[in-house]
């Protein structure tokens, strides 16, 4: 694509937007960027932008100024239903997300990883395997580092290790991996996308451009990633945790079985993988699959298994406290996460749930909660919201902050507890992300005085 002379706005001055103007600017596009929060709000980016010649509007605008351009890339947190973005529509500007933008310029192979949970691990299980085997990898997209800020590099990569949310596969057409990853779809981010059938079809434009020698890998215990199988074009490779595939990886007593099309049939030991719960044994499942498509031999996936320790906010231990368990479960944001992270106890849990609303239907953890839950503690915005939906099947407060909620955690709890924050929601009432919100928890819950 020759970006020369295209007058390009970009939405959103987040990590994103600095790292598409700068891949704009060296291209000598003329770029406008318009962020709808004050100066004030945004000193590092302004900072990480420097001397960058792009048009930086702040506050909001009027969708009149869109006839000037010829493009528009949005940042993933802006929704379609944005003024700038509908009015774009409206006109006919073309619409193109980041990662759409940059894979035109990547030359390397991608292996792209999506779902509404276990994305992160994911990508960085194939990471880790990946570089134990030697290869050069770029590991980047939703996880932090934008793919677009790869393109200017050395592209001296084997492989890019891509984790893609259902932000950035909104507007995108051409973007082509070798290998694709659907971990699971459950209802999700229901406040951007508007409805989950929404949701799932922007999930399935991963696949729109595989060819016959590419590789989808699928959750064959998921039926909308299953349901998907029949349209794909690439070679599908799907893994259960909880059935005996013909042709794929399942869990098998004590390992996990890998049967290919070649009639090979391959273990991998559970022991010794410190991830718990059955969701982290499908993230493994998924990984092992992308690992031996591209080659990488079995015993480096052994060792690299061996060595993977889990991920910051994703049912992270947090400490001992008079015989209580705290973990930080942060990164659940949404309602599957929270059923899969309680799903993990076998203790009696107060769970800490609230945050931004996403619009999710907590009513379907209500068996879990009975089973495993002793106290729920509700907090933040959408405290009340949950509270109608859940409150009361078990002992129930309310509170105002993730602060209260912790105290009054701390206060009810008992030696063999387990004190759980898998808020369920958004951080943005009271955060920045959820990582500042799981490093609040976590220095809380280190700051309290007990014998650990
Ligand atoms: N903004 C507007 N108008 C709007 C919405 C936002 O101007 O209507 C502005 C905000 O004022 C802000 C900027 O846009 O200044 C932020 O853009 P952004 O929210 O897209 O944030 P980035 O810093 O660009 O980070 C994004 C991803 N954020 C989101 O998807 C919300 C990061 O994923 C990702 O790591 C990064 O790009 C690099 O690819 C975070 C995330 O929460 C971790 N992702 C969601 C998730 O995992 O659930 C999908």
């Amino acid at each position: 694509m020759d970006l020369s002379g295209r007058r390009v706005l970009v939405v959103g001055l987040g990590r994103t937007g600095v790292a598409t103007a700068r891949f704009l600017v060296k291209r000598e596009a003329e770029v406008v960027i318009i962020d709808e929060k004050p100066a004030s709000e945004l000193e590092s980016a302004i900072r990480e932008l420097g001397s960058l010649n792009v048009d930086l509007q702040l506050g909001k605008h009027n969708a009149d100024i869109l006839p000037r351009f010829d493009l528009v890339v949005p940042s993933p947190g802006v929704p379609p239903f944005n003024y700038l973005l509908a009015g774009a529509l409206e006109r006919g500007i073309p619409i193109i997300s980041e990662i759409e933008l940059a894979s035109g310029f990547i030359k390397k192979p991608m292996i792209a990883i999506t779902g509404t949970n276990g994305k992160t691990t994911t990508t960085k299980l194939v990471g880790k395997m990946l570089l134990q085997w030697g290869k050069k990898i770029f590991e980047g997209g939703n996880i932090g580092n934008p793919l677009i800020a790869f393109v200017d590099g050395k592209q001296r990569e084997d492989y890019l290790v891509v984790e893609v949310s259902s932000f950035q596969l909104q507007w995108v057409d051409s973007f082509h991996p070798v290998i694709s990853v659907l971990l699971n779809v459950s209802p999700d981010h229901l406040d951007y996308h508007g409805t989950f059938d929404k949701y799932r079809r922007v999930k399935e434009r991963l696949f729109t451009n595989h060819c016959e020698t590419d590789v989808a890998v699928l959750n064959a215990d998921d039926p909308v990633t299953e349901s998907l199988s029949e349209k794909i074009v690439a070679k599908v490779k799907r893994f259960s945790s909880s059935f005996k595939l013909e042709e794929g990886i399942f869990i098998d007593g004590s390992v996990l079985r890998y049967r290919d099309q070649k009639g090979r049939n391959e273990e991998y030991p559970l022991e010794g993988i410190k991830l718990p719960g059955n969701h982290n044994l499908e993230n493994i499942m998924a990984a092992i699959l992308v690992s031996r498509s591209v080659g990488c031999p079995r015993n480096k996936i052994i060792d690299a298994l061996a060595d993977f320790e889990g991920i910051p906010h994703r049912v992270e231990f947090v400490g001992v406290k008079n015989g209580v368990e705290f973990y930080n479960d942060s990164k659940g944001t949404n309602v599957d996460a929270v059923a899969r992270a309680l799903e993990i106890f076998s203790r009696p849990v107060i769970l800490l749930l609230g945050g931004r609303d996403k619009g999710g239907d907590f009513t379907v953890l209500s068996s879990l909660i009975l089973e495993k839950v002793r106290e729920l503690i509700f907090f933040g915005e959408a405290g009340k919201q949950i509270n109608s939906l859940v409150g009361g099947i078990v002992t129930t407060k309310i509170t105002k902050n993730l602060k209260e909620a912790v105290n009054m955690a701390w206060n009810d709890s008992v030696s063999g507890d387990v004190v759980l924050l898998s808020p369920g929601c958004a951080s943005f009432d009271e955060f920045t992300s959820y990582e500042a919100r799981g490093n609040f928890f976590k220095d809380f819950v280190k700051g309290i005085k007990g014998q650990g």
